[in-house]
């Protein structure tokens, strides 16, 4: 997945099954050497139909199955015994999916609603035996038709990522840092201020299910009146449903800063101040238990869940993960 922009997006080839061939066959009884034709048609191949779940949240499912086929149409057999049909192929996507042909990148569809179906490939049509082709002047057609042969082409699959939560923070507070430790996402990290100036999205697993973790470049005083790089990037999280806050505990208040990231949230935009939060304290690798104790005690903002996590040294990322999943399902 991308790991620049909100989008999840996935290439693969699909086809769906060819037709049975009809079957050429004539009826086998004892007295009558020639019977006369009972060749079944052949079965329709398979479709690869494409099916909206509003359990999935994202592509990830489909990152290793490059290639989707669907059965074919099983031939046609004598005393006119059609062919079995291929087996459809579902593939279950996630609502919002953009379907676009691979080679032009047209649109061709797109997938919004639970349960919605959309045959992408239509299986080839099974041939007819040749039964179908007696008539009055040909009693014994040696002839059938052949199944037609099923669809293939790439089809891109493109999904807006809606990110679950929204990381908040100072520049250099860590933010890209956490995001690449939690999910597979790459932003650029330095050590310096303003190193992400476009935001990028995360796919975190969490044990059996993941959710969508967006970093935004990070937020000064002053922003919402355009200061650094502004709060522009803060409508990427305004339908995120968990705020992560993120602050290092070398700024001068913890407390404090917190209050001037709530200060430029709600210039922005109000609505942001009845999200579900909660604020982490990073690079924690860089305090002892002393200094924690003191912060604890001290500089903490009352009305918010707090979690000391380092990405670096790997602590509280479980703990981190756990607290956020109850927060994005309450
Ligand atoms: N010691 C320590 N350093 C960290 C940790 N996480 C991040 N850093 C360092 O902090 C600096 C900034 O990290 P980034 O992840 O780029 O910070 P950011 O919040 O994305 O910064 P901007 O994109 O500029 O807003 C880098 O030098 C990181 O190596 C941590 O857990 N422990
Ligand atoms: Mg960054």
């Amino acid at each position: 997945m991308s790991s620049t922009n909100f989008i999840d997006h996935i290439k693969i080839w699909i086809k769906s099954g060819n037709g049975g061939a009809g079957s050429v066959h004539f009826r086998r009884e004892r007295f009558l050497p020639k019977g006369g034709p009972d060749g079944g048609n052949g079965g329709n191949g398979g479709n690869i139909i494409l099916k909206g779940d509003n359990n999935l949240h994202t592509l990830l499912h489909l990152r290793y199955k490059k290639h989707i086929k669907a059965d074919n149409g099983s031939p046609g057999q004598g005393s006119n015994k059609s062919g079995d049909k291929g087996e459809d192929v579902f593939i279950k996507v996630p609502l919002g999916t953009v379907v676009k042909n691979a080679e032009d990148e047209s649109i061709i569809t797109e997938i919004v609603s639970h349960d919605q179906e959309f045959i992408i490939a239509k299986g080839g049509k099974g041939g007819l035996g040749n039964t179908n082709f007696k008539n009055s002047v040909n009693q014994s057609p040696r002839y059938a038709q052949p199944g037609i042969p099923g669809q293939e082409m790439w089809i891109i699959l493109e999904l807006k990522l809606l990110a679950d939560v929204g990381l908040v923070g100072l520049p250099n507070a860590g933010k890209s840092s956490l995001l690449s430790t939690l999910s597979a996402a790459r932003p650029k990290i330095a050590n310096y201020p303003f190193t992400s100036i476009i935001p990028s999205v995360g796919v975190v697993d969490f044990y059996d299910n993941s959710f969508v973790m967006a970093d935004i470049p990070g937020i000064i005083k002053g922003a919402s009146k355009g200061k650094g790089l502004g709060t522009k990037f803060l409508r990427h999280i305004e339908r995120n449903a968990v705020l992560l806050f993120l602050i290092d505990p070398e700024v001068k208040s913890i407390k404090q800063t917190y209050e001037l990231l709530i200060n430029e949230l709600q210039s922005h935009n109000i609505d942001l101040l009845y999200k579900e939060k909660l604020l982490a304290i990073s690079k924690s690798d860089l305090l002892d238990d002393e200094m924690i104790k003191e912060i604890e005690k001290l500089d903490l903002p009352k009305e918010v869940d707090y979690i000391f996590i380092s990405s670096k040294a790997k602590f509280g990322l479980q703990d981190l993960k756990n607290k956020l999943w109850k927060l994005i399902h309450k």
